[in-house]
């Protein structure tokens, strides 16, 4: 198993002398007016802790959207806040965005025109012009920071996340001096689509210049880089090569290559132990609670790639068609609304309740009710909680690029008692062996499935989560973090 200190290790040789600098859209450190005062918070979710740490050891820079509302507060001149905020380590460098700018390039091009986009279409992509110009715009405005950390600077290794930057990459390797050796590494977080969906886009051209600015590529999995590099060759006529996944495009040669993302296991496991944790667990088993034979459980930030209607759709038919698990069997969905101000979204957000109400009232019978729906975030001990007492928990997304609920799910259920559903359709599913696996449209197959992983024998249970676990321990955040970082890093030789 690699470690936090393996990888801080492995990256201080590496970049010795080398200016290290992550761009992203999210930022690792949030200041936010609270009725306390300003508080700082650190956004939940495996990426930001996982290379916390990784900066907090080597000093470099994170250049990222200031998203707090008291975030202007606490910068210098230059946008620059040192952080973690009680002992410095590195530079949190924040680049300010209008409501307006944030429209156009958040919630428009990036989550109106990309993602659906990378996601099968699943909603019409939105092909506006303003949400385009606003995305080249804001891309502008990291590259513009970027540059400020880089100058004077003999070496620099820039490692750019998600599909938020595709256009940064290209903005800075044309205008940096050329004296400057300059690696340059982007991770995509969602998956790649084949290229005729890709080739929709009126702007693809751009998008894949722009990343083809890149020397490294990384996506979760082996078919995301086929598909990266089938839009490449047809949309540009760029040569690749499907065997060593290269590209030879004006006159470098740039890598793609799979590196599928993973968790914390060691934290988590450590957290789900916690006497926090074990209170929870008695408070989800009381009687004013769910005092039921079975629970399942769901966590999603809410968006219609997760198929959380088509979950419940299954849980329907599965009551239905196995009504000796009425009034024994209790799902409880967590859902973080997010991107709330696009459209498809908020209908989401209505929708998800009353698809939930409109089966409860089908079957509520007493004090029991089929399906206990929780909107926003939950705490850590009560997330937790709920993945050690689920029976089942249920990952079904319609497309997914990796998903790391499922992962989170195996790391926090240290008792091995719960049996993991997962959707085809998930990333994690290539390496997730022991999962049931189910196509999220195909509802008498997706209700079967529940009643298969709620009937399976402890001992077999067990198996399952023992093997799963051992995958996600063994391949766990830092395995992705070293991984990527030795190759990312041999580049700058
Ligand atoms: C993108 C890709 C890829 C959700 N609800 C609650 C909660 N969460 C946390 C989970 C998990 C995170 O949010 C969701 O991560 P996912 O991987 O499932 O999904 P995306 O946000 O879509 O992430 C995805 C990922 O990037 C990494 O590369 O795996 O495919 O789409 O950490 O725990 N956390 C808490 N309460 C909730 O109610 N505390």
């Amino acid at each position: 198993m690699v470690s936090t200190k393996d990888v801080q290790t492995l990256v201080k040789s590496k970049l010795k002398g080398c200016k290290f600098i992550i761009v992203s859209n999210r930022e690792p450190y949030i200041h936010m007016h609270t009725p306390d005062g300003v508080k700082v918070k650190t956004p939940t979710g495996g990426l930001t802790a996982a290379l916390d740490p990784l900066m907090q050891a080597t000093g470099g820079t994170w250049v990222a959207g200031g998203s707090g509302d008291a975030d202007r507060e606490h910068v210098d001149k230059r946008n620059r806040c040192p952080v973690p905020i009680d002992n410095p380590k590195y530079i949190l460098k924040r680049v300010w965005m209008s409501k307006e700018e944030v429209d156009k390039f958040y919630f428009g091009f990036s989550n109106q025109t990309l993602w659906p986009l990378c996601h099968n279409v699943f909603r019409e992509p939105s092909f506006k012009k303003s949400y385009w110009e606003g995305y080249k715009h804001s891309n502008g405005l990291y590259a513009k920071a970027v540059r400020d950390e880089t100058r004077g600077a003999d070496k620099a290794f820039i490692w750019f996340h998600d599909y938020h930057l595709a256009l940064t990459p290209k903005m800075i390797r044309s205008e940096a001096p050329k004296k400057q050796k300059l690696v340059l590494a982007h991770f995509w977080h969602i998956p790649w689509p084949t290229w005729n969906t890709f080739a929709l886009l009126p702007w693809a051209k751009e998008v894949l210049n722009g990343m083809l600015a890149n020397d490294l590529i990384g996506f979760h999995l082996q078919i995301y880089c086929i598909n990266f590099l089938a839009s490449v060759e047809k949309v540009l006529g760029a040569k690749v090569d499907y065997r060593t996944l290269n590209v030879k495009y004006g006159g470098r040669t740039i890598q793609v290559r799979p590196f599928p993302i993973s968790v914390d296991f060691g934290t988590i496991d450590k957290l789900a132990k916690r006497p926090g944790v074990r209170r929870e667990i008695k408070r989800v088993r009381a009687p004013q609670y769910i005092p039921y034979k079975y629970i399942g459980v769901g966590v999603d930030r809410v968006d219609y790639t997760k198929g959380i209607i088509e979950r419940f759709r299954a849980i329907d038919r599965f009551l239905e068609k196995y009504p000796e698990f009425q009034n024994k069997f209790v799902f409880v969905e967590a859902g973080a609304p997010s991107r709330t101000r696009v459209p498809a979204y908020m209908n989401l957000n209505e929708e998800i309740p009353k698809v939930a109400d409109e089966i409860n009232w089908k079957y509520m019978r007493g004090y029991w009710k089929p399906i206990i729906y929780i909107e926003g975030k939950l705490g850590p001990d009560r997330l937790f909680a709920l993945y050690r007492t689920a029976d089942v928990c249920i990952v079904s997304p319609l497309q997914d690029g990796m998903n790391l609920v499922a992962k989170e799910f195996i790391a926090a259920n240290v008792d091995c008692t719960g049996t993991l559903i997962l959707s085809k359709f998930a990333g994690a599913t290539e390496e997730l062996k022991e999962a049931i696996v189910v196509n999220p449209y195909d509802v008498e197959g997706f209700a079967d499935a529940i009643k298969d992983a709620l009937e399976i024998t402890s001992k077999e249970k067990r198996r399952r989560m023992k093997s799963l676990r051992a995958i996600v321990k063994r391949n766990d955040v830092f395995k992705w973090l070293e991984d990527f970082i030795c190759v990312a890093t041999k580049l700058l030789s």
